[in-house]
């Protein structure tokens, strides 16, 4: 109730900030894209979307986080394509209630066409989790449809859920995201590199890209980048930071 108050009071007075993390290609550092994770402006400092996550799960709310973060990103994007920056592609965090709602796909369009920023740079990550109640198809439908129209989706925190190789299957998606957890184990861990290696080479079979989630060491993303996998983010390369340090995090590479 806390986290619902305070984000809702955020947004209230214009207090969310989209900040963005950006994605590297592992074998030279350069930015591939970015992933936009929304922060609350306080007195002193930005708070972190860990501390208010809980919220997302209130639908009305969890839509008009998204409905701000699409308006900023979409903004932010025009910007960087204004300013020569070769972002790529961005990523935003959507939730169950955002896949479930109408006028949800009209508006992602609506936001990037409005500001002349091609669908095909847009990423929408989708948590493995929110395919786990989708009985009825009605997210993959919409997912299906997203794609049709040229945006493009990525499968959160991969490996995490209870069916991740089923989801593969199952869901049409462009990008897999595995999850920290498993980058977390990798260096020391025989299993986790057996799966890690054993998931990135059935998803390239499958022409599905992957991205490496919470690498903060260079083994992590030397081990990675000898199984194959192309692309990552973490601290190792930088923390989500404003759009103005991601302009020239992007110029310079991180
Ligand atoms: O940025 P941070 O590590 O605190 O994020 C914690 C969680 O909040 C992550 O699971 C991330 O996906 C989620 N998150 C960050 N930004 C957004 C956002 O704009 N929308 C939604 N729905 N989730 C977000
Ligand atoms: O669920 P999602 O993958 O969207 O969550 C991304 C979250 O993980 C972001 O909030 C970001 O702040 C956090 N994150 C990104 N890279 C790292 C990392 O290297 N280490 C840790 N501990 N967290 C990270
Ligand atoms: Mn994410
Ligand atoms: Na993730």
């Amino acid at each position: 109730i806390t986290a619902v108050r305070e984000l809702d009071a955020a947004l209230r007075e214009d207090r969310l900030v989209a900040h963005y993390q950006p994605i590297v290609y592992l074998a030279d550092g350069t930015v591939c894209g970015l992933e936009a994770l929304c922060r609350i402006r306080l007195d002193q400092r930005m708070l972190a979307a860990q501390a208010f996550h809980d919220a997302t799960s209130d639908p009305q709310t969890a839509s008009a986080l998204t409905r701000e973060m699409l308006r900023q990103v979409a903004r932010d994007a025009r910007a960087w394509l204004d300013q020569g920056v070769q972002f790529r592609r961005v990523g935003i965090n959507v939730s169950s209630a955002d896949l479930h709602s109408a006028g949800f796909f009209n508006a992602v369009a609506n936001a990037f066409e409005e500001q002349g920023v091609p669908l095909a740079m847009v990423i929408l990550e989708v948590t493995e989790a929110v395919y786990m109640d989708d009985d009825a198809g009605v997210i993959r439908r919409s997912v299906a449809e997203l794609r049709a129209r040229g945006l493009k989706v990525a499968l959160d925190d991969f490996g995490t859920g209870f069916a991740s190789l089923t989801h593969l299957m199952t869901v049409p998606v462009d990008f897999i995201k595995i999850d920290k957890s498993f980058i977390d184990r990798l260096v020391s861990d025989r299993p986790s590199q057996i799966i890690v290696e054993g998931v990135i080479g059935i998803a390239t079979k499958l022409g599905i890209q992957v991205i490496a989630e919470g690498i903060e060491h260079v083994e992590q993303a030397e081990m990675l980048a000898a199984m194959g996998c192309l692309a990552g983010q973490g601290y190792l390369y930088s923390r989500a930071v404003d759009t103005d340090a991601i302009a020239a995090l992007v110029r310079r590479g991180p």
